[in-house]
């Protein structure tokens, strides 16, 4: 059996959501931090181009996207389940609404210059530009656009409204009676909030949002050790990737096994990875890839939010 290996850094809110689902699941895992942007040539080297962070490997096979991963976590152990009997729809469905349209609030948010002046005080000017250049292209060629500002500003009340209103009604817990990937989704995007004083009372005006978060984020992270990028490495380029699921090649009419393709994230950080499709079904797409430093591997990505193009 293989680690649960995560490819990740502080900072990121959906590094922190992956975090809390394994800390969710009780797993235990190997923390691999990655720079907060590119160049990531470890990472490249497993994934093959796909530069969002989180990552999840295990052995020779990379998970790509918090949504999918999510899937492997269940895989990896069913109990506590992230997508409870009879509300698989709507637990999946309002994760991906948070991880997009609240996400994309959140980090409009974030990065006003008030709130950046205080996370980047210790930064020097010249790395705070590479950064800031790097998100600029981060938003390059995909479909998602940055949220302006003042919009954020001024339909955040709405969004934490709501909440708020149904959270304080709620007799369980957690938005849909029992912990899912819904309350995770949500989550991160407020935890990325509760970053500076300058964006904390965005949630914390907000009575029962704050308890719910702090219950969420009270799953903590499970337990973790540090793994380096070249071990991580080394751990795939000496594994051999897991068996397909036994399932028929489905949901991608026009392609077939085998044939050379490129897969790549349609919102932002659209970079494609390219090679040998192996597998595809509604939820996930796999592809084969031989890197000079990894050896194969099968690359994994969500069937939603992904293209999917002949080469
Ligand atoms: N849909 C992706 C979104 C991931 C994402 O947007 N991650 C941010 C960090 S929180 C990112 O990749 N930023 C650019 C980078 O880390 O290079 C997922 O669920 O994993």
């Amino acid at each position: 059996m293989h680690e649960l290996i995560l490819h990740h850094y502080h900072a990121s809110p959906f590094s922190e959501k992956a975090r809390l689902l394994l800390g969710f699941k009780q797993l235990s895992w190997r923390s691999v931090l990655i720079p907060a942007a590119m160049p990531k040539p470890q990472l490249t080297a497993l994934t093959g181009g796909y530069r969002k962070t989180p990552v999840l490997q295990v052995g020779a096979d990379i998970y790509c996207d918090t949504a999918l991963i999510a899937r492997r976590l269940e895989a990896e152990k069913a109990t506590p389940t992230l997508f409870p009997e009879g509300q698989e729809f709507n637990v999946a469905s309002f994760a991906q609404w948070a991880d997009s349209l609240v996400f994309l609030h959140a980090v409009s948010l974030v990065f006003q210059p008030q709130s950046m002046a205080v996370r980047f005080a210790r930064v020097a000017p010249e790395a705070i530009k590479g950064f800031l250049a790097d998100r600029a292209s981060l938003f390059s060629g995909g479909l998602a656009t940055r949220l302006p500002i003042e919009q954020a500003k001024q339909q955040w009340p709405t969004l934490m409204g709501r909440l708020e209103q149904q959270l304080s009604r709620e007799t369980d817990d957690f938005l849909f009676g029992r912990a899912s990937i819904a309350d995770f989704a949500l989550a991160h995007c407020l935890w990325f909030l509760k970053g500076t004083p300058v964006t904390a009372p965005l949630v914390d005006d907000y009575p029962a949002v704050a308890t719910w978060l702090d219950r969420v984020l009270g799953f903590g992270h499970g337990s973790h050790s540090e793994l380096s990028g070249e071990e991580a490495v080394a751990i795939a380029r000496a594994a051999t990737p897991a068996a397909l699921p036994d399932e028929p090649f489905s949901a991608a009419e026009g392609f077939q096994v085998g044939q050379q393709v490129s897969i790549a994230a349609t919102d932002y950080g659209v970079d494609a990875v390219v090679g040998e499709l192996l597998f595809a079904n509604t939820e996930q797409l796999i592809l084969r890839r031989e890197d000079p430093q990894a050896g194969v591997v099968h690359v994994h990505f969500p069937r939603f939010g992904f293209s999917l193009e002949a080469c």
